[in-house]
């Protein structure tokens, strides 16, 4: 893809994807794993944001950032030139802003988040190519630290931006090395930008399916009709550091035997409620092979299709944890780090991209968490997914077919003809 209107295969075609898809594919992938270490604010995300930045200009538009890690491009009225945008000066139509995020979980795929912004610059592009700048303002956003891979709050970028989090709060995080968020970011936080979310009329995310739902409808693409609430606790075990060979186990208060038993806790009892739990990282001190530990911390994702079993399945795992401190001799505390209520996308939103993209077009909640999540709250979102052969994510063998991406392209496409050029 040349990047300017009227170059080369337009993003709807698989061959117009492959271009730009093969620009970004290799950066940040690990040789052995063939997943991606693209943690926020590292070198791999600022090797993207400069591709973005590149591919923004030579398409003609007005790079803008938030104070808070966010990278926005726009195109139409009161983009560019003037440095003037819908909002601020508050005398054109609100934007329609599209986008996802660059950074990945460790060894991740390279589709959860990227296709978002590559094929939001590519609908873009093909929208320049059919016609101009489009009536009223288009945005795309590559949001900061959705993973939460490195500073541990999901959504962190998108979360400052609409006051989610204090930026006080974000900017003293940590990563495993001690590093800051602030000291990542380059300052602190500029935390909620109202002024900028009041210039949009709708946000729209496009992103891989993470699950198998339209492989097995064998449907391209597909709408996103709410998000399962879900939230992050960190489980903090504590006993008495000792000899591993001379510490009789009658006299053992060994927090790992408390871990093991919590991990299986959660598992049953997601089961039991027909929830999704998962403990997939674990701190150990002194982590030593000839030291019962002195702690353990393990971290608790959990998700329901409804806040009340969510809740409940939390209560009982931390009861049940609790029961078996105290036959253990060890002490347990169960603290929140995020929390992400249920979202239903806007319906009128909604009806809009069914009737832009066909009533045939299947429409399906996700269990995963998005920028979209977080922006639901404060304006009217939706999402689209792109079909996933395997349904895997949050892994290497994570794919997408390029025709399916390209369809989302031209989804994309169709919906900123629709909504921002009528
Ligand atoms: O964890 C999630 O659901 C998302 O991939 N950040
Ligand atoms: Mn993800
Ligand atoms: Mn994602």
């Amino acid at each position: 893809m040349s990047g300017a209107p009227g170059g080369g295969d337009t993003g709807g075609t698989a061959a117009g994807f492959r271009a730009a898809w093969d620009e970004i594919a290799p950066v940040g992938r690990d040789p052995g794993s063939g997943g991606y270490l693209r943690y926020g604010f590292s070198e791999p995300v600022r090797r993207l944001e400069e591709w973005f930045r590149d591919r923004v200009q030579r398409m003609g538009g007005r790079l803008e950032t938030d104070g808070n890690g966010n990278l926005f491009a726009w195109w139409g009225p009161d983009a560019g030139g003037n440095g003037q945008r819908a909002g601020r000066s508050g005398d054109a139509a609100g934007g329609l802003l599209l986008g996802s995020h660059f950074d990945s979980v460790p060894h991740g795929g390279g589709y959860d988040g990227p296709l978002g912004i590559v094929s939001a610059l590519l609908a873009v592009t093909d929208l320049l190519d059919r016609g101009g700048p489009p009536r009223r303002p288009v945005g795309v956003a590559a949001f900061a630290e959705e993973e939460g891979a490195r500073f541990g709050v999901p959504c962190l970028g998108s979360r400052l931006l609409t006051g989610d989090i204090a930026p006080e709060r974000a900017a003293a995080l940590t990563d495993p090395d001690g590093v800051t968020f602030e000291a990542a970011l380059g300052g602190p936080p500029a935390g909620a930008r109202p002024e900028l979310l009041a210039g949009l009329a709708a946000f729209v995310e496009l992103h891989v399916e993470q699950g198998r739902a339209l492989a097995e409808l064998a449907a391209p693409i597909g709408i996103g009709s709410g998000i399962w609430p879900h939230g992050r606790w960190r489980l903090e075990l504590t006993g008495e550091a000792n000899h591993a060979g001379t510490t009789r186990m009658a006299d053992r208060r060994d927090p790992m035997l408390t871990f093991a038993f919590a991990v299986l806790a959660v598992n049953k009892e997601a089961r039991l409620r027909g929830a999704h739990a998962t403990v997939g990282r674990v701190r150990v001190e002194p982590n030593a092979t000839n030291a019962v530990p002195s702690r353990v911390a393990g971290w608790l994702d959990a998700r329901a299709a409804d806040r009340h079993v969510l809740d409940a399945l939390v209560e009982t795992v931390h009861r049940k944890v609790a029961e078996r401190a105290d036959r253990d001799g060890t002490t347990v505390t169960l603290t929140p780090e995020s929390a992400s209520p249920a979202v239903d996308f806007d319906a009128d939103l909604v009806g809009r991209l069914r009737r832009a993209l066909g009533d045939d077009v299947p429409v399906l909640p996700t269990a995963a968490g998005h920028d979209a999540g977080i922006l639901a709250a404060h304006l009217p979102t939706a999402m689209l997914f792109v079909r996933n052969p395997t349904g895997v994510s949050h892994s290497p063998a994570e794919s997408a077919a390029d025709a399916d991406c390209a369809a989302g392209v031209q989804a994309l496409t169709d919906l900123l003809t629709a909504l921002a050029c009528d």
